[in-house]
């Protein structure tokens, strides 16, 4: 395999070096957060830090696991710039997400963070192999989503022509992309598989697209779905993540080994928590990931709590880079499906699912309540082939699905087959989950 870094100096730093480029990076975070002297030092104050030699003295980027954290509803409750730490005049540019809550969350940007958020992404293309000779159709919605413009600027940044389709317009999208001949394609995962359904059925002379690789994330997606997107639209698929408020994609990401995302850590410092103490866990050890932004000048944060649920590793890869690896996003705390005391995530049922070659790539999660009891229901769409055969190969199936998922994950389902292309497509994020249950 050929090895690419767009910084290779800073993507393989020694563990010492790291740690004290994170230290500095820290203390300058918390200098700036002191400075604007806004609710975030109100905060910091809680955390022991009253003055600027308290700064001084932190010896390591590890100490800051005796401060408090910084949550969604800060950035809800301080709508739209109370967690700026710079004046508006200094903000080049303003990203939104209204996120899983539906309240909206602002992200600043200062124009270096922009420069930095540019090169961040131009170590995600060098990671899997992209160069400025590739052709990227971008169909991450662009606006104030950060999909569109993250990958854009990086695309620029090492000189790719980038097709700024945005997402949607599914028809246009097929045009362009043999007519331009995109060999690279960004977009959500369940947007990528939706685009392989329509090339499939619509392209008979597949030679017209040159799509080689595809970065996909925004959403949580199993290895399952990986292997299912890879096939139907020949590429490799490489997982990224991040989030508005730390900065959008390229918090972290894979390289050409898919075997987790490598966190771009000289500019991030992540802990795993357990939700529920707010404890810090080892490495290795499964829960919450939190994100302390170490050169934001807009909007730095200290340790955000992200309900994103994965581990990490410091194993080192054979890419040869030094930054710790967390796993494929297991889910969102706030996704997580408790039932009879089984704590379930709906990537745990997709990759049940996404196994059997005879159903559609596509579910819905339905949570209802019956007899007081809270149930599951998981809405499937058999292809057609099985689906003509009628209702007793569809109880069939629907029995072999229910036990093998009892099997794996201790969950008994009511299974619903669907006639095919019942179930909505999503071009953004999917929506896996409808819950049903009356809440007392
Ligand atoms: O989704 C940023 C992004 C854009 C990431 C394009 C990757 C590609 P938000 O809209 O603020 O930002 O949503 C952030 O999405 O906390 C996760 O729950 C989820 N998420 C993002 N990437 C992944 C991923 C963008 N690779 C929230 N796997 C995060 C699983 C992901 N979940």
């Amino acid at each position: 395999m050929k090895i690419k870094y767009f910084e290779k100096k800073q993507e393989t730093l020694e563990f010492s070096e790291l740690k004290a480029l994170q230290t500095n990076g820290l203390k300058k975070t918390l200098q700036r957060i002191f400075t604007a002297n806004g609710f975030l030092k109100n905060k910091l104050a809680l955390s022991g830090i009253k003055n600027i030699e308290t700064i001084e003295k932190i010896k390591s980027v590890s100490d800051i696991k005796d401060f408090s954290f910084t949550s969604k509803i800060d950035l809800v409750n301080n709508y739209p710039f109370g967690l700026f730490s710079r004046p508006l005049s200094d903000i080049t540019r303003i990203h939104a997400s209204s996120g899983t809550t539906g309240k909206p969350i602002i992200a600043g940007y200062t124009k270096n963070d922009l420069k930095i958020w540019a090169r961040l992404m131009a170590r995600v293309f060098c990671a899997v192999g992209i160069s400025r000779r590739d052709i990227g159709q971008n169909a991450y919605g662009y606006g104030l989503f950060t999909g569109g413009l993250g990958f854009h600027y990086g695309a620029e940044k090492i000189g790719m022509t980038i097709i700024p389709m945005s997402t949607g317009f599914t028809e246009r999208q097929l045009t362009m992309m043999q007519d331009i001949g995109a060999t690279v394609l960004f977009c959500t995962p369940s947007y990528a598989l939706f685009l392989s359904e329509e090339i499939n059925k619509n392209i008979t002379d597949k030679s017209k697209i040159k799509l080689k690789k595809g970065i996909f994330g925004a959403e949580p997606w199993s290895d399952e779905l990986r292997k299912t997107i890879e096939k139907s639209l020949n590429i490799d698929a490489y997982d990224i993540y991040g989030l508005s408020e730390i900065m959008g994609p390229g918090v972290a990401f894979e390289c050409l080994y898919k075997n987790g995302l490598h966190i771009n850590e000289d500019n991030f410092f992540a802990e795993i928590i357990n939700p529920e103490t707010g404890q810090v866990l080892d490495d290795g050890q499964t829960g919450e990931l939190v994100i302390t932004s170490l050169n934001r000048e807009a909007m730095p944060l200290i340790r955000f709590r992200t309900k994103d649920i994965t581990r990490l590793t410091r194993e080192k890869c054979s890419c040869g880079r030094t930054f710790v690896r967390m796993d494929k996003i297991k889910g969102r705390t706030d996704d997580m499906i408790i039932l009879k005391g089984v704590n379930v995530f709906p990537s745990q049922i997709e990759s049940v699912l996404f196994n059997y070659e005879y159903l559609e790539p596509v579910y819905i999660i339905e949570l209802y309540t019956e007899n007081l009891l809270d149930k599951i229901n998981i809405i499937i769409e058999p292809k057609n082939e099985i689906f003509n055969l009628g209702e007793n190969k569809i109880n069939e199936i629907s029995n072999e699905i229910s036990h093998k998922i009892y099997e794996l994950i201790g969950i008994r389902a009511k299974i619903t087959a669907v006639p095919p292309k019942t179930l909505e497509r999503s071009q953004g994020k999917a929506k896996r989950i409808n819950d049903l249950r009356k809440k007392i």
